[in-house]
């Protein structure tokens, strides 16, 4: 794996993982729809519209691996959705493959599997149970990359990823934190292993209150160094501030199950 592309760089994620695979790969490109504001004067960018596969295109050719973070990482209007995340991820797969990429690293979402309730501890054996319109364009590309692995041979690894910060602010996220070093693991697990054909991981780290079995990272060499525990007074101090969501309260995606909820009142 000489040469890899991060898509999405300019976001929350991207910005941490870009600063952490410095120098571990030969090349580093990295691209988003907007320059980021704090590019170094030696990272290599280039910027693309994932909607757009002619600018797609551009700039996929001639790397090894890319870890697709671009898209739209929230809930938004279908329109938004159904550009960056459905239209832009298969723009991503298709122009990889047809360039003769080897590896791509999807970052999927803990929204993907959001209804499932907090008492069912889940494996990545399970249907999918989307919280959101983006917590579909996540299965979504989850199902691309099982095609794009079973028909072309792409090797595709999907992180379901809990939520990257410095540390894990709230209740809900002291079970689905992810450590930014932890990310860089599951990242070049995808990109390096010998082994991987298409495979879904949980993005988090060794937290006490994890809702996700992540014994297929694990099978992968996955070693989480971050346990969210370390932080649990400060984060159940926050908690104590939030409004009460019995919805949010109840299920793996919090807010974005109970954001625009009405099945009670049918
Ligand atoms: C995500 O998928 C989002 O990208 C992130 O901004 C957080 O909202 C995270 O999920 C979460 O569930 O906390």
């Amino acid at each position: 794996m000489k040469s890899v592309l991060i898509t999405g760089a300019a976001g929350k994620v991207g910005t941490r993982l870009r600063k952490l695979l410095k120098g571990v790969y030969a090349e580093l490109r990295i691209s988003d729809i907007d320059k980021p504001a704090d590019l170094a004067p030696d990272e290599a960018f280039a910027a693309a519209d994932l909607a757009d596969y002619a600018q797609v295109e551009k700039i996929v050719a001639g790397v090894d691996g890319i870890v697709h973070l671009g898209g739209f990482s929230v809930e938004g209007p279908w329109p938004t959705i159904l550009n960056a995340n459905i239209v832009g991820c298969y723009n991503l797969f298709e122009a990889a493959y047809r360039a003769g990429v080897k590896r791509v690293v999807f970052a999927s979402s803990n929204h993907a599997i959001g209804f499932y309730p907090r008492s069912q501890r889940i494996g990545v054996d399970v249907t999918v149970r989307p919280d959101s319109r983006y917590g579909v364009s996540k299965a979504f590309g989850e199902a691309l990359g099982a095609l794009y692995a079973d028909k072309h041979g792409l090797r595709v690894t999907c992180i379901r990823i809990g939520h990257v910060l410095d540390k894990p602010v709230d209740k809900r996220r002291l079970s689905i934190w992810l450590s930014p070093d932890d990310l860089v693991q599951l990242v070049r697990i995808g990109l390096e292993h010998p082994d991987i054909h298409y495979e879904i991981f949980y993005g988090v780290s060794d937290n006490a209150a994890s809702f996700w079995d992540n014994a297929n990272a694990t099978r992968f060499g996955y070693r989480p160094q971050s346990r969210a525990e370390h932080f649990r007074q400060e984060a159940m101090a926050t908690e104590a501030e939030l409004p009460a969501d019995p919805i949010a309260e109840r299920y793996h995606g919090g807010p974005f199950c109970s954001d625009e909820y009405d099945a009670d009142h049918r």
